[in-house]
């Protein structure tokens, strides 16, 4: 036995199966074997949210026999773990080779490479027992007290988090699954926004609180049928304080992990159409009132209710934003949510510095449909914690079948739509059956 050798072997796994004690079984027997085991983040970047914290997954493999120490992997990438180990051999299933890990064992072999370290590959252990388990797992994620949780998980771990709207099942599909990798990184939206604006406009319907509650619940049902991501929930104003305690209670019940309400009163419109509309904010006391009925109403720790403050988009000032931001916190708000429709970020940004200046905890949510150019790494570093995709599937969604049905009726026959159309085995085999 090569005892000298240092073997270095990654987990993200938050299920130990008797394919990954084989592996190791196998590395061990190459040298002193260490293993990491990938962060929270880093798991949460390119696949679900580890049902255990790093912490516990660590405790779990510092007990398998044959593992001689376990280290933090905080990125996909291997570059730092390997050159700050410098393993003689790195042990992986052959199952990176092609897809979105192939880059990562690219890098891997290029960094081996420059001190002559090497890679042993042992075949992936594809057995339906194992994907019966990730299955389970899923389906562990997407129940109510799981999932209402993990929002506040995810922002602790993460600092900032990106919600992505989804109205039915196939937006909430495109929320779940769609993973962008770059090099050394894999992108996901953590979490799902229940958009107003989307759920009325998916029903043919004016953003103004005429789709009623109950309606809106049946498309959270809808998105959460698919689904194992947090949601954030838009109410609207919320509605008499009378009736907001029970959406609280509801939403909670459902697995929901934060409403937002807008301190709006009356007839509510949309608020990117700022002042071109009649639209009445509701007074500091009403709603702080209204956010105290709401925290007393909720019965668990995890869910979450922020308020959401309209001063910029009803130009009452940034004075008059700050003002309500720290009374809606001190009335037990625990995110505020602050808009504007400007393209310009400036009063974005302003408002958050001035809010940090005095409070460093209370998260804050931004909705940048209009200042858009801002990056979510910019958003971090200037404080934010939620960054809020309102309405870009939708938007994107829409043209696409308008110029389908365009091409359609200009041509009497579909043959020109069809260029436009996802091919029908990829419809028909888009969903899997379970
Ligand atoms: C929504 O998505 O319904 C929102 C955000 O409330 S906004 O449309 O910008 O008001
Ligand atoms: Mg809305």
């Amino acid at each position: 036995m090569t005892d000298e050798k240092i073997v270095y072997m990654c987990f993200s796994t938050d299920m130990i199966h008797s394919g990954h004690i084989e592996i190791i079984r196998k590395a061990e027997k190459l040298g002193k074997l260490i293993i990491g085991v990938m962060s929270d983040e880093a798991v949460a970047s390119y696949k679900r949210f580890p049902l255990l914290p790093f912490e516990e997954r660590k405790i779990m493999f510092e007990n398998i026999v044959g593992v001689s120490s376990v280290v933090e992997q905080k990125t996909l990438s291997y570059k730092a773990i390997l050159e700050e180990l410098k393993p003689d051999i790195v042990v992986h299933g052959d199952d990176w080779k092609e897809g979105f890990q192939k880059h990562l064992r690219d890098e891997v072999c290029q960094i081996l490479a420059t001190y002559g370290g090497q890679l042993v590959e042992y075949p992936y252990s594809k057995n339906e027992k194992y994907d019966e388990i990730e299955r389970r797992a899923r389906s562990e994620a997407s129940l109510p007290d799981v999932r209402r949780s993990r929002l506040k998980r995810m922002l602790s771990v993460k600092g900032l988090i990106t919600a992505m709207e989804a109205h039915d099942g196939i937006t909430g599909l495109i929320c779940e699954k769609t993973v962008e990798s770059d090099n050394g990184g894999a992108h996901q939206f953590d979490a799902i926004w229940s958009s107003s604006l989307c759920d009325s406009t998916a029903e043919g319907k004016p953003d103004i609180e005429l789709v009623d509650m109950t309606s809106r619940f049946r498309h959270v049902n809808e998105v959460m049928e698919v689904t194992t991501k947090p949601i954030i929930f838009d109410a609207d104003t919320g509605g008499i304080t009378e009736h907001f305690v029970y959406t609280v209670r509801t939403l909670e019940r459902m697995g929901v992990s934060m409403v937002i309400i807008e301190d709006k009163t009356g007839l509510k419109k949309n608020s990117l159409f700022g002042t071109e509309v009649e639209q009445t904010q509701d007074l500091i006391e009403n709603f702080s009132e209204k956010i105290r009925a709401g925290k007393k109403a909720q019965k668990t720790a995890d869910f979450m209710i922020c308020a959401r403050i309209e001063s910029l988009i009803l130009e009452k000032g940034m004075e008059d934003a700050l003002m309500r931001a720290f009374a809606f916190t001190e009335a037990g708000a625990d995110a505020i949510m602050i808009h504007s429709r400007k393209k310009d970020p400036s009063e974005i940004f302003e408002f958050v510095e001035s809010f940090r200046s005095k409070d460093s905890i209370t998260p804050i949510v931004v909705v940048p449909t209009s200042f858009n150019m801002v990056t979510e790494e910019e958003f971090k570093s200037r404080g934010v914690n939620v960054v809020i995709y309102a309405n870009q599937l939708m938007r994107s969604g829409f043209p696409a079948m308008q110029m389908a049905a365009k091409a359609i009726l200009k041509n009497h026959r579909a043959k020109e739509a069809d260029a436009m159309c996802m091919s029908i085995k990829d419809i028909i085999t888009l969903i899997p059956e379970e």
